[in-house]
């Protein structure tokens, strides 16, 4: 059972994270449903710990429905105590990508919306400082309370900050 689950639209990056932090070598490309089952991952984290990272197909408007591969794959995170949203750094509308994700997973099951969540947008390295700056400002209106944060897998940026911040929320006293 994993203890993180990848949320996110098609060709978000979630296959492409899972391979640098685990040692999964999930197949990755520039088109949607590339992913077509879940894949495991170990991550390795400080002192020899290490946790369970669950990716998932992606996911659009109407999966609760039956769309895309839908439904039949959110049960494989229906069990993750953390959810990670993630959402591509050069998506038209984040906020509105964000909240179609958890509107799908609310009309799959409501208790998905019980569990911790983050949101992490990722290839960041094709924003600049000043436009991440901007997104910035943006995203502390939009995602009042909820913890976000940027990471580039191909640059290899904030990715500990990624794994410190899972890490807490796995491990929080409840
Ligand atoms: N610039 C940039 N591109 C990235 C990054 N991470 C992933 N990509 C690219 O984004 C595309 C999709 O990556 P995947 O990891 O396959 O995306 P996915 O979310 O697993 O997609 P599905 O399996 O279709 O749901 C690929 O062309 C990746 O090379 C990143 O950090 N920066
Ligand atoms: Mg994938």
């Amino acid at each position: 059972m994993a203890d993180v689950g990848l949320v996110g639209f098609p060709n978000a990056g979630k296959s492409t994270l899972l391979s640098v932090v685990t040692a999964a070598k999930p197949k990755i490309a520039n088109y949607e449903f590339t992913t077509l089952k879940p894949n495991l991952g170990i991550v390795d984290y400080r002192d020899g710990q290490t946790f369970v990272m669950a990716d998932i197909p992606g996911i659009i408007e109407g999966a609760a429905e039956g769309k895309g591969l839908g439904h039949y794959f959110l049960r494989h995170i229906e069990r993750n105590s953390t959810l990670l949203f993630l959402i591509p750094a050069d998506a038209d509308d984040i906020k509105k990508q964000y909240e179609i994700l958890l509107d799908e997973l609310r009309r799959y099951n409501p208790e998905m919306l019980d569990k911790d969540r983050l949101i992490a947008i990722s290839k960041s390295d094709m924003l600049d400082d000043e436009l991440k700056a901007e997104m910035k400002a943006e995203l502390d209106v939009d995602f009042k309370g909820i913890p976000y944060l940027f990471f580039s897998s191909v640059a290899q940026q904030g990715l500990m900050e990624l794994k410190d911040q899972l890490w807490t929320m796995l491990n929080k006293e409840v």
